[in-house]
C-alpha cells in the first residue's frame, strides 16, 4: 500500500472495555495519523514519492541517514497492520494455523504466555509480534519503531506496546492490557492470511 491512514476496521467503540473509543481517538486519530503525515512530508520530491510503504520500511532500515524516514514509515506501516491484528469478535485459530502453533509451541496456550512475556517485558516502547521465521512460528520483540516487515520474517500480528496504546484505560498497568487484548482481542483470520 502507498502512505496512507486506511480506515479502522471496526468503531471506534468495538474494542470496549478493553481498547477504549477514547484510546482510539488519540492512538489512531493523532499518533498514527501524524506518523502518516510526517513520512508522507519527508517522501515529496525524492525518490520515494511513489514508492510503496513497504518498500520505503525495507529501503531505509538500518540506514543511519534516513531514521528519521524509516521511524514515521515503519510506524504507519506498524500501526495499520496492528489495527488489522484486533477485531471485537476475538475467537481462536484454527486449521493450518492451529496446527503450526501445536508443532511450534505444543500448544495455543504457550503460544499465548509467550506473545504475553514479550509484550510485558519489552523494555520501554516497542512492539510484540507473532512471525513466521525460516519456516517456524516465532514471537519477537522490537522497539520503538523497528519491525519484523524489515528483515526475512514474515508478520503475522502485533501488539503495540508503546504507553500511548494503554495508558488511558490501563494507566501504567501494561500486564493488564496486554492480558485483555490476547484473551479478548486478537484477529486470528488475519494471523492465518499473514501465513498463506
Ligand atoms: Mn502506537
Amino acid at each position: 500500500m502507498k502512505i496512507e491512514l486506511p480506515p479502522l476496521p471496526y468503531g471506534d467503540t468495538d474494542l470496549a472495555p478493553h481498547i477504549s473509543a477514547n484510546t482510539i481517538s488519540f492512538h489512531y486519530g493523532k499518533h498514527h495519523k501524524t506518523y502518516v503525515e510526517k513520512a508522507t512530508d519527508m517522501v515529496k520530491g525524492t525518490d520515494f514519492a511513489d514508492a510503496e510503504l513497504e518498500d520505503i520500511v525495507k529501503a531505509t532500515y538500518g540506514k543511519a541517514d534516513q531514521k528519521a524516514l524509516f521511524n514515521n514509515a515503519a510506524q504507519a506501516w506498524n500501526h495499520s497492520f496492528y489495527w488489522k491484528s484486533l477485531t471485537p469478535k476475538g475467537g481462536a485459530p484454527s486449521g493450518k494455523l492451529l496446527d503450526r502453533i501445536n508443532t511450534d509451541f505444543g500448544e495455543l496456550s504457550k503460544l499465548k504466555d509467550a506473545l504475553s512475556k514479550a509484550a510485558v517485558t519489552q523494555f520501554g516502547s516497542g512492539w510484540a509480534w507473532l512471525v513466521l521465521d525460516g519456516g517456524a512460528l516465532k514471537v519477537v520483540q522490537t522497539a520503538n519503531a523497528d519491525t519484523p516487515l524489515a528483515t526475512s520474517a514474515t508478520p503475522l500480528l502485533t501488539i503495540d506496546v508503546w504507553e500511548h496504546a494503554y495508558y488511558l484505560d490501563h494507566q501504567n498497568k501494561r500486564p493488564a492490557y496486554v492480558t485483555a487484548v490476547i484473551d479478548n482481542l486478537i484477529n486470528w483470520e488475519f494471523a492465518a492470511e499473514n501465513l498463506g
